[in-house]
């Protein structure tokens, strides 16, 4: 069979699905709990996991000052959200010493049975790293910030290998011209205690002139028998016109995360319908969570179904689906 792109069979095989109801969750989905709740801008970029018969969501909402909150949304089918009528508050941010403006991007990861956001930290001094801890769905604990330089779209592993919890993250070291600095590389890190972080590998670099040219990790790595299922960003600068959010895979190996299997060599998720190109950004689509409700003891099998869940032109949510073994194939494994 003649491989179509990154290891595709069939134009049937092109990635992802978007969901018939999307854009699943907007901004008239947001309860108008307080004043600056009420009429908000856009709800964005979630992150995902699924405890029990339920999906999670935690939103980030933007509201008309432009100020950053989380809320959680709740489905059992995966694409039908209610979003509670509290706000998430986050214990302990007042620690930190520099004003911090945005707290947002949160990945969510379960480890041990306890629930942990990673999420991206817009301070005086550039973005950080921060590592959030659930006491309830309602209240995280601040742990700290877990990146010494600049650095967004952290990403906990789900278990320990050899003892050390991982993560992928993206440091920012590439200004684009006249926006904020963004990275060109995804790395490995890690840590023995969640707190401490030392970079070990660089895992996949930007292809420039291509799809992906700036990387940064998505939703958390998936465990299959195949390798650790990584969907990540990759943006298209384009001659500096506007920039193209998509969306890609990777895998990496199972024992020896630091060795890249396979990557895609297209996207497997661009902005086309309206709610993707139009936007307060427009052309993003941006997943930052994922979960296979299917999936048994961490394991998700080649039949199973990834729901998706991501930010378009960061104004709306969207879910979009592909089995497993079709993700995996997109990475170009030969299933
Ligand atoms: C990135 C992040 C994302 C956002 C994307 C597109 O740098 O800030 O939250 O979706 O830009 O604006």
């Amino acid at each position: 069979m003649t491989d179509l792109c990154g290891g595709r069979k069939s134009v049937s095989d092109a990635g992802l699905l978007r969901a018939a109801a999307n854009p699943i969750l907007t901004r008239r989905d947001i309860p108008p709990l307080t004043p600056d709740l009420a009429d908000v801008s856009a709800v964005f970029n979630p992150g995902a996991i699924r405890l029990g018969d339920e999906t999670l969501l935690l939103l980030r909402v933007q509201n008309r000052g432009r100020e950053t909150s989380f809320m959680i949304a709740r489905s059992t089918d995966g694409e039908r959200f209610t979003v509670d009528r509290e706000r998430v508050r986050i214990i302990g941010l007042e620690q930190v010493s520099t004003p911090i403006y945005h707290v947002y991007d949160a990945r969510l990861t379960q480890i041990d049975g306890v629930l942990y956001a990673m999420v991206a930290i817009d301070m005086e001094d550039g973005c950080k790293l921060g590592l959030l801890k659930s006491r309830t769905p309602h209240e995280y604990e601040f742990v700290g910030l877990v990146s010494a330089d600049d650095n967004r779209n952290g990403v906990l592993f789900p278990e320990r290998i050899d003892g050390k919890y991982l993560r992928l993250d993206r440091p920012n070291r590439v200004q684009l011209a006249g926006g904020p600095v963004s990275g060109n590389a995804i790395w490995l890190s890690e840590s023995a205690d969640l707190a401490g972080w030392k970079p070990v590998t660089s895992l996949i670099a930007g292809r420039f002139h291509y799809w992906d040219e700036l990387v940064g990790a998505g939703p958390p790595p998936i465990r299959t028998r195949h390798g650790w299922l990584c969907i990540y960003h990759g943006v298209a600068t384009h001659f500096a016109s506007s920039n193209i959010y998509q969306a890609g895979v990777f895998v990496l190996d199972l024992a020896d995360p630091t060795q890249v299997v396979a990557r895609s060599r297209c996207n497997i998720l661009e902005p086309r319908e309206s709610y993707e190109l139009t936007g307060q950004v427009p052309n993003v689509v941006f997943p930052s969570g994922a979960v296979v409700p299917g999936a048994q003891d961490g394991v998700a099998e080649v039949d199973d179904l990834v729901f998706v869940y991501y930010g378009a032109a960061d104004t709306v949510v969207g879910l979009a689906t592909a089995t497993v073994g079709s993700l995996l194939r997109a990475a170009g494994l030969a299933l």
